[in-house]
């Protein structure tokens, strides 16, 4: 098994922290995606990372489908519950997570354009989404130890790299300060050598 990944995609930090917390081996490729000759487009249509890619050829993405793969590969440190009430809690997250790296992705790549061709509305309306989604987690996690059921989950990997994302791109947002318990939280995740192990780089 193959991982195709950048180092600073939150979506492939998410994957890489279910492999390594699962005890699953997994090669990995670094890839660029501005390379024409990457092989992404080969195995994904829609160009991007993460794609595993299975010892038989076949291939998997996005995040969301692979972190699944992996769960479902060992039953070492179940990251996804099978009760189904705290499967959607869960996946609930994880979707709230992403959502809110699209939308600081999309704000992003919109601030990288020359300026005459950035939106500002447009850049304003992701970073809404963005700390509307920190507001609404901040108020959700509260003084839990954990997002659910008081264990440890995919929900939390998922939540750890939306921020080690948000650190990244957006430290002017101050949501350290700002989101108290998102902060408090994320200071327990980055502990972890799974976290230390694939933290993004500047
Ligand atoms: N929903 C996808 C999102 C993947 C994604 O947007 N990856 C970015 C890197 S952070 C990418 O490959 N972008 C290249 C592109 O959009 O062409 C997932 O969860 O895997």
């Amino acid at each position: 098994m193959k991982l195709l990944y950048t180092v600073n995609s939150p979506y492939a930090r998410k994957v890489r922290i279910v492999a390594m917390e699962k005890h699953i081996e997994m090669a990995l490729q670094e890839v660029e995606l501005s390379d024409p000759d990457s092989p992404v487009k080969q195995y994904n249509p829609l160009g991007k990372v993460p794609v595993l890619i299975l010892d038989d050829g076949e291939s998997l993405y996005d995040s969301r489908v692979i972190v699944e793969y992996l769960d479902h590969r060992t039953p070492v440190t179940k990251l996804v519950p099978n009760e189904h009430g705290a499967r959607i809690a869960v996946i609930r997250w994880e979707a709230l997570a992403d959502g809110i790296c699209d939308a600081a992705v999309a704000a992003m790549l919109e601030g990288r354009k020359p300026e005459a061709q950035q939106s500002k509305a447009l850049i304003d309306k992701q970073l809404g989404k963005v700390t509307a989604g920190l507001e609404a987690l901040n108020k959700d996690i509260a003084k839990k130890k954990w997002c659910v059921n008081e264990t440890f989950s995919l929900a939390d990997i998922s939540l750890g790299c939306m921020l080690g994302y948000i650190d990244l791109r957006f430290k002017q947002l101050s949501w350290q300060d700002k989101y108290i318990n998102l902060a408090k939280h994320y200071s327990i995740l980055i502990k972890r050598p799974s976290f230390k192990e694939t933290m993004p780089v500047a």
